[in-house]
């Protein structure tokens, strides 16, 4: 079996636990046993194409933070209070930093984290592209998936913010400026990949999506982590030829967002806050759309009629995602349904 994910930060982690989870449950390896951290391995393979749109220079280094955020989560080394950076972190550096004028005062490097963004610049210096470093950086700990960015381009997300203190009332601002700083609060009139036009998906991700037995669209930001991936040119096109079976993840459930600011970014583009209409904003794949299958949660079980008349197949389960197993069982839904739409 082999899986491919199209997933961001926070949520895209919690839903490729659950993938790994439910593979290893279903395609157990039998040569693997019970691996570091009692992580079980899998005979099925998951390719994980990240989003690489959050993605930033500060104070020297480069930081990619949804990659980051898939990599420390598996691993099992991240700050689950959090969401983001690592479990046991200092911030004695950041302090530091913060004291020179260096960087962003709102924005925290931790110490542990750091040594990720120093070893990652360092080999970018020394001439590596993004997704050999990513390869590089996964070495380190036995994930039982493979994490590979979405392009090697930078395409670091820009935000046209409405800001009553800017001259002429807008200002252009980095996503993760927007995001950390504002917390959305500032509205957002337009998002902005820089290069995008240019950029061309990173080695790996077109096979792994033309050779998947089911692609999978985690519930993560339909604009900025979704969004950006499929604006990669080449990304949309792999999935409109892909022999397999493209299921998404609502990542909306009864109106409101899981996690993060999409209800800001959906805003922005003009599209309402919902399940369905998430939906209608990918489109079928039979219609020129990402989609074939469609899960909402129980709570917008009243939209998968209407979704199933715009040609795709949907279904409601528990989306919300508490603990490992569902995380697991909402993976299992998702290449379940993928099985149906054949
Ligand atoms: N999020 C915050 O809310 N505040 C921070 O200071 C912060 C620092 C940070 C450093 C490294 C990193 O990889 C992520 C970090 N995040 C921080 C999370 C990040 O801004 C976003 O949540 C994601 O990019 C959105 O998916």
């Amino acid at each position: 079996m082999r899986i491919t994910v199209l997933a961001g930060g926070v949520g895209g982690s919690r839903f490729v636990r659950g993938v790994r989870e439910e593979c290893a449950r279903r395609w157990p390896d039998p040569s693997t046993g019970s691996g570091r951290r009692g992580q079980r391995g899998t005979a099925a393979s998951v390719t994980v194409i990240v989003n690489t749109g959050d993605d930033l220079w500060l104070a020297g280094v480069r930081l990619m933070p949804d990659f980051d955020s898939l990599l420390y989560s598996l691993a099992g080394v991240n700050d689950t209070e959090r969401g983001w950076g690592r479990a046991g972190e200092t911030e004695r550096v950041s302090a530091e930093l913060r004291e020179w004028g260096v960087g962003w005062p709102w924005f925290t490097l931790g110490d542990l984290d750091l040594g990720t963004h120093l070893a990652r610049t360092a080999w970018l210096r020394e001439g590596a592209t993004p997704s050999q470093v990513a390869e590089r950086l996964q070495q380190r700990w036995p994930l039982g998936v493979r994490l590979l960015p979405a392009t090697d381009t930078e395409v670091d997300t820009y935000v046209q913010a409405a800001d009553p203190d800017a001259p002429g009332g807008e200002r252009e601002l980095h996503f993760q400026e927007w995001w950390t700083r504002y917390r959305a609060a500032l509205p957002a009139l337009e998002f902005r990949q820089r290069n995008i036009e240019s950029a061309r998906p990173a080695p790996g991700v077109v096979e792994a999506i033309a050779d998947a037995d089911v692609v999978l669209i985690a519930p993560s930001n339909p604009v900025v982590s979704i969004g950006t991936i499929v604006s990669v040119p080449g990304i949309r096109e792999a999935l409109a030829e892909t022999p397999a079976r493209v299921v998404g993840v609502s990542p909306i459930i009864g109106g409101q967002v899981v996690r993060g600011m999409a209800d800001a970014c959906l805003t922005a583009i003009g599209v309402e806050t919902d399940a369905a209409a998430v939906a209608r904003h990918y489109g079928a794949r039979s219609a020129g759309g990402l989609l074939d299958g469609w899960l909402v949660d129980e709570v917008d079980a009243a939209s998968v009629a209407p979704l199933e008349e715009a040609g795709l197949v949907a279904a409601s389960v528990p989306l919300w995602m508490r603990d490992l197993d569902t995380s697991a069982a909402l993976a299992g839904a998702a290449i379940d349904l993928g099985a149906e739409t054949r």
